[in-house]
């Protein structure tokens, strides 16, 4: 199967936390990670919201706060300039809650874990863009009840518009993965559901992910060189 760019007509292309790595936001997993500093089902989890919602709105202010300070970095720019450019189908399923793909110029981009910059309220099911903090239970800006919670997929929540990202994989010639350890599903199986299907699939990563044995190359680096590379 060919990675290559000008034998390709439909591209999906899955991001993770690898990504913005070099724009500064701390990735999940690996030396001083965000899931080393918290447990996971103590903070990203609908039963430590309601177990100690607290924490959690703290948890996602100070990321939601530090975002806002970061910039793109090399690979989101030529992700965007791909995107631009990009005769056939072509669609980023990110499994980051940051903006940086969009700030980057990036267009058909798809938040399968949700977004930082909305708040989701739980009383009237509206989501509002959303930059301030949350942890003082301000009011929807919709119905005005104190309901509001981060606009994120927690573990044991089914992630958005997974019926869009399977159609597009279906279609896709070729299935890229940028900056991800594969470590989450339903994100992390769908390089396989592209290689039964028949796309050929290309690893972009600093290091091996759990789901290296399923891609027909795997390139490894930082993505603000490998990305650039693969793209121009
Ligand atoms: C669900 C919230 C079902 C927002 C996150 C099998 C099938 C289906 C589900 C499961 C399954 N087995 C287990 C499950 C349950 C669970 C799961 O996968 N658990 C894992 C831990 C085993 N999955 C779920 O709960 C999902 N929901 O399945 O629902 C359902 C069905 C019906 C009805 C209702 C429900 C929900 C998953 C979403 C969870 N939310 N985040 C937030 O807080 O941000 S997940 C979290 O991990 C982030 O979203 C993140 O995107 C994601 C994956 O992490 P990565 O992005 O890969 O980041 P990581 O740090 O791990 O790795 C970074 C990589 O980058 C590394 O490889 C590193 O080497 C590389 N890197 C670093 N620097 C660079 C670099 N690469 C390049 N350049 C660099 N400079």
């Amino acid at each position: 199967m060919t990675t290559d760019l000008n034998d390709v007509r439909n591209i999906v292309i899955l991001t993770g936390a690898g990504i913005s790595a070099e724009s500064g936001i701390d990735t999940f997993r690996g030396g001083g990670g965000l899931w080393e500093k918290h447990r996971v089902e103590d903070v990203a989890t609908p039963e430590a919201f309601a177990r100690d919602p607290e924490l959690v709105l703290c948890f996602y202010d100070m990321r939601r706060a530090a975002i806002q300070e970061k910039e793109p970095n090399a690979a989101h720019a030529a992700l965007a300039r791909l995107d631009a450019g990009w005769p056939g189908d072509l669609l980023i399923v990110t499994q980051n809650v940051d903006d940086l793909h969009e700030r980057a110029g990036a267009r058909r981009v798809l938040h399968m874990h949700g977004e930082h910059l909305n708040a989701w309220c739980t009383a009237c099911d509206v989501r509002s863009p959303w930059r301030d903090s949350l942890v003082d239970r301000p009011a929807c800006p919709e119905c005005g009840e104190r309901a509001l919670r981060p606009d994120v997929v927690w573990f044991g929540e089914m992630p958005y518009q997974m019926d869009r990202i399977y159609d597009a994989v279906r279609k896709a010639d070729l299935f890229v993965s940028i900056g991800t350890s594969g470590a989450v599903y339903p994100a992390a199986g769908l390089v396989r559901t592209a290689r039964d299907l028949g796309a050929a699939t290309l690893e972009l990563n600093l290091e091996p992910s759990q789901g290296s044995a399923w891609f027909d190359e795997t390139r490894l680096g930082p993505a603000s060189d490998l990305v650039p590379a693969w793209v121009d």
